[in-house]
């Protein structure tokens, strides 16, 4: 039996960080850590305050779309107050820190789909959202999004894509969801912290785990759709697309397909 407990006091406990967990509000069940992380931010939030859930009820993906989150996964925003330079890098610092502490507590080895998808072995194991408010240069807030199939048997779920696979699936165990909080926790600090000079280092070890790069493609961009071969990602987390014509494209969203 995998060790469940999900109490603030469980996540806070001797907690090696600085700031990030150090406030946690946690529910059994709610609408979407997202939805209620803002509210927080509106009522003054300390910088670092962690919003838990074990089960979403309108869990959110990229626009507008779904994130299924039933018991035995895991759900939580992190509410930070970040200068402005540093939100493109917010996804690559949540991206790896979801790679860092899966390896720690698993052994399993993730890696990276552009612009937001942690996968093992190919398949979906977690999704990141970044939402951010901004005016001019004032951040008012900025959001991390992370959701993790942790303890899923995806056949139980259907309404969950194919192309997903859980923690537990994966390694035939269950996972002490708590030992990855916390880990998670400590991984996303540690990198955030890094950020004024270590940024450069980030931006190349995400760059290194994605599995996109080298790849033809398929791309979503909005109305638009692109094919080429996904040469590289710039530092600011844009996607270069070399089309056959030999011309190169900056995406800054999208969804990717990979063709080859
Ligand atoms: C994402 O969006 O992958 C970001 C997901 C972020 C979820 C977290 S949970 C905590 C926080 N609170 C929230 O409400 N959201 C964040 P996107 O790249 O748009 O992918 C969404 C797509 O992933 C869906 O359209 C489905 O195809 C697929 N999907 C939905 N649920 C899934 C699951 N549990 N596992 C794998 N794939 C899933």
């Amino acid at each position: 039996m995998v060790e469940d407990s999900l109490s603030p006091a469980s996540i806070t406990d001797k907690l090696e960080t600085r700031f990030i967990g150090q406030q946690v509000i946690y529910y059994s069940r709610l609408t979407s850590t997202m939805e209620v992380a803002k509210q927080e931010t509106q009522q003054g939030a300390a910088d670092g305050t962690v919003v838990i859930a074990s089960e979403q009820t309108a869990g959110r993906g990229r626009l507008k779309r779904v994130w299924l989150s039933p018991k035995g996964s895991l759900a939580l925003s992190i509410i930070l107050y970040p200068s402005v330079v540093y939100l493109p890098s917010l996804i690559m610092v949540a991206s790896l820190a979801v790679v860092h502490s899966i390896e720690a507590v698993t052994g399993l080895k993730p890696r990276l789909k552009w612009p937001n998808d942690v996968l093992v072995n190919g398949r979906k194991v977690s999704g990141i959202l970044i939402e951010n408010s901004v005016r001019g240069n004032i951040v008012n807030y900025a959001i991390i999004g992370i959701g993790v199939n942790v303890n899923l048997r995806l056949p139980d779920f259907p309404e969950i894509p194919p192309a997903a696979t859980s923690l537990s699936d994966e390694l035939g165990r269950g996972v002490s969801r708590l030992a990855l909080i916390r880990r998670l926790l400590i991984e996303v600090e540690k990198l955030y912290l890094t950020l004024p000079t270590g940024g450069e280092s980030i931006y190349q070890e995400w760059r290194d785990n994605l599995v996109t790069l080298g790849r033809r493609v398929q791309i979503k961009s909005g109305k638009t759709d692109y094919e080429g071969i996904a040469e590289s990602v710039a530092s600011d987390g844009g996607l270069l697309l070399r089309h056959p014509d030999g011309s190169l494209t900056k995406i800054v969203a999208g969804d990717v397909t990979l063709r080859d």
